[in-house]
């Protein structure tokens, strides 16, 4: 099924990712905020192959699941499948035309998270694994066109056995998909968010060595990165005060041109599940 490709393991809870790779249909991928359809599909392989490189220079384990031509959304599995300490979450899709993405990624992480538990979603939950952020101990979740209050339950219900917060973040949903969408951790000590789009206070209380960093407004996309344990960040091309401030931070980023991916409103964290 996945083309593997192995390297050095890692420790941390991103030791594996799981992608999906990019479908010659994926001009047609859903797009209402950050984009209007891909136009260089051969590009946006390009720029999928360069980020796939990234985490194999990070480190990680990549395993590609192939693309499916019938889903044009396919790439953006983190919303297929929610994994919290080896345990997964499979959501229902809040958009309809996104549901049948979801079997070869429940497969796949069924098999290799073995003798872990493994729970669906049911009746009117729905939910996008976009809208999940986490900070250490303390998850959040947006409530979004795709994550509905069913579905936060059902995500509630999964957390507290696991010992973890819930905190649930109203999303501007006139301009943004998902949580994951206008913010990211890029350690767990840091959340990077967007003016315009969240305030600190929409976080609630954090500890104090925990700090909520506002990005300007015309940088809500630089806002979505993804953090290795060794102060590796991937960060999107183009978004220079996000940058500054990671380095600032004395992380090490990585940029991608997300040009073609953001197109179709997926940023970075969107083409990985990570395990
Ligand atoms: C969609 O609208 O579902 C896709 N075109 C974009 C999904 C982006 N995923 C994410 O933010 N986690």
């Amino acid at each position: 099924m996945g083309r593997s490709i192995m390297a050095t393991v890692r420790t941390d809870q991103k030791q594996r990712a799981l992608m999906r790779a990019v479908p010659n249909s994926f001009s047609r991928a859903l797009a209402s905020y950050f984009g209007s359809g891909p136009t260089d599909i051969p590009l946006a392989k390009k720029q999928h192959a360069a980020y796939v490189q990234s985490l194999l220079d990070c480190g990680l384990e990549v395993t590609i699941l192939p693309a499916d031509e019938r889903h044009p959304d396919c790439i953006f599995v983190e919303d297929q499948a929610i994994v919290i300490d080896g345990h997964v979450l499979l959501p229902v899709p809040g958009h309809p035309s996104r549901v049948a993405e979801q079997p070869p990624i429940a497969d796949f992480l069924s098999r290799q998270l073995n003798g872990f538990q493994v729970c669906g979603m049911f009746g009117e939950a729905r939910m996008d694994g976009g809208d999940i952020l986490r900070l250490g101990d303390i998850f959040f979740v947006g409530r979004s066109q795709r994550t509905n209050e069913q579905g936060i339950e059902t995500l509630r219900d999964l957390l507290s056995h696991l010992g973890h917060e819930l905190r649930i973040i109203d999303i501007p949903t006139d301009k943004a998909l998902h949580l994951t969408s206008i913010s990211s951790t890029p350690t767990d000590k840091i959340i990077l968010a967007a003016e315009g789009y969240l305030t600190p206070e929409d976080f609630g209380e954090l500890p104090d060595d925990c700090e909520v960093i506002m990005m300007p407004e015309e940088e809500v996309y630089g806002c979505n990165t993804i953090g290795f344990e060794n102060g590796n960040v991937l960060v999107a091309k183009g978004y220079p005060t996000v940058l500054e401030t990671l380095k600032q931070k004395g992380l090490k980023p990585i940029v991608l041109d997300m040009d073609q991916i953001r197109e179709g409103d997926g940023s970075i964290t969107c083409c990985s599940i990570f395990f």
